[in-house]
Parts: C-alpha cells; sequence; structure tokens
C-alpha cells in the first residue's frame, strides 16, 4: 500500500520550506509564520484554521509548547474523529452509496471497499447502479471478478433505482453482509442527475427500509476545495454520512480536508492512496498531519 508520507509528498513540498524556517529559528518568526499562512491557504487549508495556527502559535511561546507540537496539536484536533466502518455495528446486509463527481474514483473505492470487507471476513456485493455507461458497469463486474465477490450489475440505459433495489434483493437472498453501490458520476451542478439519487434512495429503502445505512461521497483530492464545493452541494441533495478523498497520492491540495471536517462536519472515512486495490486506509488523522508536517512516519 502507499504511504501517508509518499502519498502527501506533493501537498508537503508547498510549504516544507517554510516549516523548515519556522520551525528551525529560536522563536515565532513573523515574516516566516506569515509565508507559512499564505503556503497553507495555497494548499487549499481554511482560512479560519490558518488563523486559528497563527494564533496559537503566537501563544506557544509563553506556554513554553515546542511550534511542531502545537502545530502538530492544533491540525490533529481540527481532523476530529473519524473512525471508519465498524462492520460489527452494520445491520445484515448494511447498505453503502457512493456519490460523487465524474471520475472521482467511485468504481475503485468500491472494489476496494469490498476487498476491505473480505479481508475483514465479511461477505461483499458490488452492485453497479451506473447504468449511464456501459464501460461503468464492466469495471465494476471485472472488480467483482478479481477480487472474488458477489456482484449485481446492471444494464446500460437501464434505471439505477431498480439496480440499487436488485442489488440488496440479491444481497439479502445470496445472504450478503455489506452491499457497497456504486453510482454513475454526476455533476453537482446538474439538478436532475442529483435528483436520480433521491430515486436510488427511495428504491433502497422501499426493498429494505432504513437502506442505505451509509451515503458516502467520493472526492478527489486533486481538486483541493473544488470538492468541498462538491461535497457541499452532494449533501444538500442527498443527506451524506461520511466522506473518502481518493488520489492522496497525486494531489498538492491536501489541506481541503480540513475543510470537509470543520465546514460540512463529515467524517473522513478512507483514504485512497494508489490505484490498486489494497490502496485504501482508513483515514489517520495523526499519520496525514505527520506527513503533511515532513515528520519521521514511524512517529
Ligand atoms: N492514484 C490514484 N488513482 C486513483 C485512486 N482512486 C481512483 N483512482 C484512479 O482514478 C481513475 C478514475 O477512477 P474510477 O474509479 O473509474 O472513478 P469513477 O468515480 O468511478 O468514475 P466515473 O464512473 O466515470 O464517474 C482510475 O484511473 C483509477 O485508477 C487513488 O486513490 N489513487
Ligand atoms: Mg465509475
Amino acid at each position: 500500500m502507499g504511504s501517508w508520507f509518499n502519498s502527501l509528498r506533493k501537498t508537503r513540498e508547498r510549504f516544507s520550506g517554510a516549516l523548515k524556517g519556522l520551525f528551525s529559528s529560536p522563536g515565532p518568526d513573523e515574516a516566516t509564520a506569515e509565508e507559512l499562512a499564505d503556503l497553507l491557504i495555497m494548499a487549499d487549508v481554511p482560512m479560519r484554521l490558518v488563523q486559528t495556527l497563527s494564533k496559537e502559535l503566537e501563544r506557544s511561546a509563553s506556554r513554553k509548547e515546542p511550534l511542531l507540537t502545537t502545530f502538530q496539536r492544533v491540525l490533529v484536533d481540527a481532523l476530529g474523529q473519524n473512525p471508519p466502518l465498524d462492520w460489527a455495528a452494520l445491520p445484515s446486509p448494511g447498505v453503502v452509496l457512493l456519490v460523487g463527481i465524474n471520475g472521482s474514483g467511485k468504481t475503485t473505492t468500491a472494489a476496494k471497499l469490498a476487498r476491505m470487507a473480505l479481508l475483514a471476513g465479511r461477505r461483499p456485493l458490488l452492485g453497479a447502479a451506473d447504468t449511464f455507461r456501459a464501460a461503468g458497469s464492466h469495471q465494476l463486474k471485472l472488480w467483482a471478478d478479481k477480487i472474488g465477490c458477489e456482484s449485481v450489475i446492471g444494464a446500460t440505459g437501464g434505471d439505477a433505482a431498480a439496480v440499487a433495489y436488485d442489488a440488496i434483493d440479491a444481497a439479502l437472498a445470496r445472504r450478503c453482509d455489506v452491499v457497497f453501490v456504486d453510482t454513475a458520476g454526476r455533476m453537482h451542478t446538474k439538478e436532475p442527475l442529483m435528483r436520480e439519487l433521491q430515486k436510488v434512495r427511495a428504491a433502497m429503502d422501499k426493498r429494505l427500509p432504513g437502506a442505505p445505512h451509509h451515503t458516502w461521497v467520493v472526492l478527489d483530492a486533486m481538486l483541493g476545495q473544488n470538492a468541498v464545493v462538491q461535497a457541499r452541494q452532494f449533501h444538500e441533495m442527498t443527506p451524506l454520512t461520511g466522506a473518502i478523498v481518493t488520489k492522496l497520492d497525486g494531489s498538492s491540495k491536501a489541506g481541503f480536508l480540513f475543510a470537509i471536517r470543520q465546514e460540512l462536519n463529515l467524517p473522513i472515512l478512507y483514504a485512497g492512496l494508489g490505484e490498486s486495490a489494497d490502496d485504501l486506509a482508513p483515514f489517520d488523522a495523526a499519520a496525514f498531519v505527520n506527513a503533511l508536517l515532513d515528520l519521521d512516519e514511524s512517529k
């Protein structure tokens, strides 16, 4: 699996020079602190958090807390609690709906989650409610065969809500523990497509009252602040219970995750650290912050 440290290289490189200057100086040097604030904003760390950091850094001298410790503490606190899925707490079957814009990584993530479920000793089912493109469903079927799990694949041009219904139906019949339903990519600005999600949810609830038990937005980390805008819009149309961030390994704007947690109050459940089936890690706030701050990843 890709490591947090390597995955955050691009974001870290944006401000590691300023960080070194700040932490090597005997006390907070105002010019370096300002430079760092600018660089953090460029990495899409929300302004409010940068202001909190600046204030805390000023106070750290009187508290005799090392600057680096202040930095770590404030950033880890800002990310809050992000507990990944508790398999044991899921109803049977637990149903998870994955949503997001085109190309954000939904299909790959659905497969990675199913793989994680298998490793946890569960029986997952992948539901391909991406009926928009033939390639979309085909891609999920290939993943299901590769990792060795059950699947229900919708016909191209078919009704996404019907596939979601059938996926739950099949999971009940085949005694699966968890269903991950992949959906077509949709622009957060296209209202009819966003409404389709409500139909999908209603169909799920019809087959299994209470489903979906989780709705996660899959966000492409390369988009930085734009991913926050998307998540907000999805959240308005279909209540989200968490976020998954993909392509952290290619992003230089991973600071947007602080906004997902602080502004939208969504837990960040998993992070994609590469393209293979095992490259999905439960989100680890301490490892994320250490990797941002250029600290040894074993710390
Ligand atoms: N490096 C890297 N690539 C990823 C990650 N997650 C997904 N990808 C790649 O991103 C591309 C798009 O992924 P998909 O899973 O097809 O995205 P999608 O959201 O299903 O796309 P649509 O169905 O077209 O909306 C693929 O080439 C994936 O291999 C990740 O965490 N890291
Ligand atoms: Mg897809």
